[in-house]
């Protein structure tokens, strides 16, 4: 049977329209039902672990206990390898960082600078962070000489449902654009607070295998989980080729030997030759 949300997906002009908008899309059912599967069934085989300790390529990253448990560089673990050039979503992310055929592409069309798993318990969330205001190079939003360039560009995986309680992520539609910061930010306590607090800022509920495609500019972050269970996404973010890593974290060489090249290249764009 013919699977069409295996092909490739590209923008179309009703995307630009309301990524340019808002600064982000909802892809559904980007994920088929057998890789949710494989996904889910890795996850549930992952023991108790540390912050520090790894576990078949992953790594428990020490962070804000509020903020959940964040397994690094899930493209590890095989099941999450397909992500790296998922038909889905990976014309998008090429089209919405921009800088094809220009110097930006010296390297490749673009780079995966983090990846990460997170499982998110009741009471916890992330804060609200990033926006317009800030300006700045790596998360920014830019549309000029009829391309989009954007610093970051952010797939969030929904891994199971995502709806009411379920401490949905949360932005505030638009603010990718924005002059000011919001004047709730300085009342905010980052680590602490969740974004449910923040006026102007909306739930994304999503159905497990959809993504949330967002430029890092949006103000983001999300809602407490109030709901008992455990919230699963993960995120892979795209920059230019030029780009380096966020964290320590680097691709194994036994990935990158699994790799085919299109892949290679976007976790690896300029790897150092041995002289
Ligand atoms: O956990 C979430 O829902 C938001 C993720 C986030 O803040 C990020 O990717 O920067």
């Amino acid at each position: 049977m013919k699977n069409s949300i295996q092909e490739r997906r590209f923008p179309t002009a009703k995307d630009d329209y309301f990524f340019d908008l808002r600064g982000y899309l909802i892809l559904k059912n980007a994920l088929s039902k057998e890789e949710l599967y494989d996904m889910n069934a890795f996850i549930d085989t992952i023991p108790e672990t540390k912050e520090g300790e790894s576990y078949k390529g992953i790594y428990h990253q020490p962070q804000h206990a509020k903020f959940g448990t964040n397994y690094q560089q899930i493209y590890e673990a095989p099941p999450f390898r397909k992500c790296i050039s998922h038909p889905s979503w990976i014309e998008m992310a090429k089209h919405y960082v921009g800088g094809k055929d220009t110097f930006d592409w010296h390297h490749g069309p673009i780079f995966i600078d983090e990846n990460f798993l997170n499982l998110r318990s009741e009471g916890q969330a992330i804060s609200l962070h990033s926006g317009g205001h800030e300006g700045i190079m790596r998360t920014q939003f830019r549309y000029y000489n009829g391309g989009f360039h954007c610093g970051q560009i952010n797939i969030l995986l929904a891994l199971n449902n995502i709806g009411p309680g379920d401490g949905a992520t949360m932005v505030i539609p638009g603010s990718h654009k924005s002059n000011f910061e919001h004047p709730q930010f300085k009342t905010l306590n980052y680590g602490k607070d969740s974004v449910d607090v923040v006026e102007g800022a909306i739930e994304v509920h999503l159905k497990a295998g959809d993504a949330l495609l967002f430029v890092d500019a949006i103000s983001h972050g999300s809602a407490a989980r109030t709901n008992s269970g455990q919230r699963r996404i993960c995120v892979f973010r795209y920059g230019p080729s030029w780009g380096n890593f966020r964290f320590h974290y680097r691709p194994s060489g036994s990935l990158l030997e699994a790799l085919n090249p299109e892949e290679r290249q976007i976790v690896s764009p300029a790897p150092i030759k041995k002289s």
